[in-house]
């Protein structure tokens, strides 16, 4: 009891390493823990480095009700990035998505407006209505690496990241501009309240790496 006590209450600090998906396949992912389980606002920001021309999984969060309850996906073969809430979605398109680079992805919503934005490198999306009136509402189960299609499972391989993953901050509330900004410097910035990459409960599964992040500005 006592073991299992300590292992759920256990923080990884995260602060200079990522998830390396080094691997494509319909299995290996990482699921990340909150103990929030209702959200009416959502801001989540990341950075992710690949190669893929495929269509791939971001950020997967599904509920009983909807496994697409809250996902960022990239088009990648249609060139837009797809922000899905409470099982519906948007289009976001003309963002400058590059493979081999980091790039810093945040997106917001809240559900009085029903209104989704997506900030790439720090450039705004249009503002665009995805669903209003309902809150996120859980038990949540959240993925990266895999794109769920049932409460916690249903990957598609043709859907997988590959990759590398970092700085993975989820808020219940949505960012200023200027908030998204300083998280996109590397400034400071309050880490996320309901999930915290420098203090993170996650569990991985298969073959994923936690490594120290390359940061080649950082050489001279
Ligand atoms: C959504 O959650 C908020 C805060 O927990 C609550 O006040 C509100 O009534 C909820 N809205 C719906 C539609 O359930
Ligand atoms: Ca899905």
């Amino acid at each position: 009891f006592l073991l299992i006590f300590v292992f759920m209450l256990t923080l990884f600090d995260l602060s200079g390493k990522m998830f390396t998906f080094p691997q494509q396949t319909n299995s290996a992912h990482v699921r990340l823990t909150t103990s929030r389980q209702v959200l009416s606002a959502v801001t989540v920001c990341f950075r992710s480095f690949t190669d893929l021309r495929r269509d791939h999984s971001l950020f997967s969060l599904a509920t009983p009700a909807f496994d697409n309850e809250m996902l960022i996906f990239n088009g990648a073969s249609n060139n837009k990035y797809d922000f899905w809430i409470n099982n519906k979605n948007v289009d976001f398109i003309g963002h400058d998505y590059k493979v081999n680079t980091w790039q810093s992805i945040c997106s917001t919503w809240d559900s009085v407006s029903g209104l989704g934005q997506l900030w790439l490198d720090g450039k705004p999306s249009s503002r665009k209505f995805i669903s209003s009136g309902s809150n996120i509402s859980g038990p949540i189960i959240i993925v990266l690496g895999q794109e769920q299609d049932t409460h916690g499972g249903g990957f598609d391989i043709k859907q997988s990241f590959v990759g590398m993953m970092s700085d993975v901050h989820l808020w219940d509330h949505i960012l200023s501009p200027c908030e998204i900004q300083n998280y996109m410097h590397h400034l400071n910035f309050a880490p996320g309240n309901v999930l915290n990459w420098r203090a993170l409960e996650f569990q991985t599964t298969g073959r994923v790496l936690i490594e120290d992040k390359q940061d080649i500005n950082t050489c001279y």
